[in-house]
């Protein structure tokens, strides 16, 4: 029996997160299948993924049964438009199965039009370096709102979008586009504002009551205590480019950059909610390493597998402080640790669910949690090499099994919230400090 509990209000949204390339298998007409070859750490590939084109339904029974209420999911472009203009009904089909299968188990979707990865053909034609891509996009997302549109009350059009820029358009991680470089970055930048700002048009007009919004990653971005004054300078710099351009931009139809500042039209405005994707802090210094972001930590950081992030549960809050001048509602889109020993996790959920109920409780608009992932997955150009499921899979077997973490989750899922016994549970060290009323080692007085 809980002593303690912090709980959340009834219809909040308590789901996992995952996206079609990571877990459908064989999706051989995408421009990752290609780059696979040769990219990928340890030379891994994707192969069956966790094997969800064939068969999504028997993780979303686990889903159900661990009490959650809400999948994030992509759609793979390549799949349901393989050639231009040349729609795949037999994909479309498995897609209504998929979505069809959530509503029947009470989990309710949101779907991501674009997560990181773009048909061959439209690499071809040079995809966000070319505006023509906006016609592309509007096209497949027409079809998509025609087709399925019925099932989707939610809706992210672009997952990460300065993610996906960075590492594609600098980093050179991601599959390569025509051209590289920053200028051409910046560019692909405005035409992925004005693919949303289209897709936001075409899904309002066929559905008015749908919520449609984005996901924006907002690491942290912090010069190391002690920098030197340029350092903090271009720390600011990069934040307001990575973090602050493109929340701006949908708020005022405005992208403003180094470069200029460019009007977009449709985009003032076009969005129903932020999704918020929280990972970790990063420190930034000048000159910047090849990464732009360190992943040298302080002597105290907490550090997740092959050297990820540091778990920094505060930033969560301050990224949902960050957005609130916007005046939207707030889904955290994506929040997770790879963890293959599940030595974080619990506690990592415990400490950013503990952010998020702070925020709530101050009336702050969080309308759920999507906890990435549900299962382990294709992590890009990382590979099987890092584990942020609360299942874990073996890719080889396809065997599955629940972490500890699942096993909290699940119950966190059921309570609606968390409590003293499941940090008793599942992570002791946190109960001197998540619930000191009730830690044995409390000293009063
Ligand atoms: O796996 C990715 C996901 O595709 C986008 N956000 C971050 C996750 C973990 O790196």
């Amino acid at each position: 029996m809980a002593k303690a509990q912090m709980l959340f209000p009834a219809d909040f949204r308590w789901g996992t997160a995952t996206a079609a390339y990571q877990v459908e298998g064989h999706n051989t007409n995408s421009d990752w299948w290609l780059w696979e070859q040769g990219h990928i750490l340890q030379n891994q590939r994707s192969g069956i993924a966790c094997n969800w084109w064939a068969n999504a339904e028997s993780d979303l029974d686990a889903a159900a049964d661990m009490g959650t209420n809400a999948h994030r999911l992509s759609l793979e472009w390549s799949r349901i438009e393989p050639e231009p203009s040349v729609f795949d009904d037999h994909a479309l089909d498995r897609y209504r199965q998929i979505l069809q299968a959530m509503h029947n188990r009470g989990i309710e979707p949101m779907v991501t039009l674009h997560h990181f990865s773009n048909p061959l053909w439209l690499v071809e034609k040079g995809d966000f370096n070319r505006q023509i891509v906006v016609e592309y996009f509007q096209r497949y997302v027409s079809k998509v709102a025609d087709v399925l549109g019925d099932l989707i009350p939610k809706w992210i059009t672009i997952n990460e979008p300065m993610v996906y820029i960075f590492a594609r358009y600098l980093g050179g991680v991601f599959p390569a586009p025509q051209q590289m470089g920053l200028r051409a970055g910046l560019e692909a930048a405005k035409h992925m504002l004005m693919c949303h700002a289209a897709a936001y048009e075409v899904i309002k007009t066929k559905y008015p009551e749908a919520e449609v919004g984005y996901a924006k990653n907002i690491p942290i971005l912090e010069a190391k205590p002690g920098s030197s004054f340029v350092s903090k300078w271009w720390t600011r710099r990069m934040d307001s480019l990575f973090n602050g351009m493109w929340l701006d931009a949908v708020a005022d139809g405005r992208m403003r950059t180094f470069l200029g500042s460019t009007k977009i039209k449709g985009l003032a405005g076009s969005y129903d909610f932020i999704g918020i994707n929280y990972y970790t802090r990063f420190y930034l210094r000048f000159p910047p390493p090849k990464t732009f972001f360190e992943t040298e930590w302080t002597p105290e950081a907490v550090v997740s597998d092959g050297n990820y992030g540091e778990v920094y549960p505060a930033g969560l809050y301050r990224a949902i402080q960050r957005v609130l001048k916007y005046n939207k509602p707030l889904y955290i889109t994506e929040n997770g640790v790879p963890d293959a020993a599940d030595r974080l996790r619990p506690s990592f959920l415990l400490t950013h669910l503990r952010e998020i109920w702070r925020a709530v409780s101050f009336c702050y608009p969080v309308m759920g949690y999507y906890h990435w992932s549900l299962i382990d997955n294709f992590e890009w150009d990382r590979g099987w090499t890092q584990r942020f499921g609360l299942i874990e899979l073996d890719p080889a077997t396809q065997a599955r099994h629940l972490r500890r973490s699942g096993e909290l989750y699940s119950k966190i899922c059921y309570r609606r919230g968390i409590s003293s016994d499941m940090a008793e549970q599942y992570a002791p060290e946190l109960m001197a400090t998540m619930f000191p009323g009730e830690s044995p080692q409390k000293v009063i007085g």
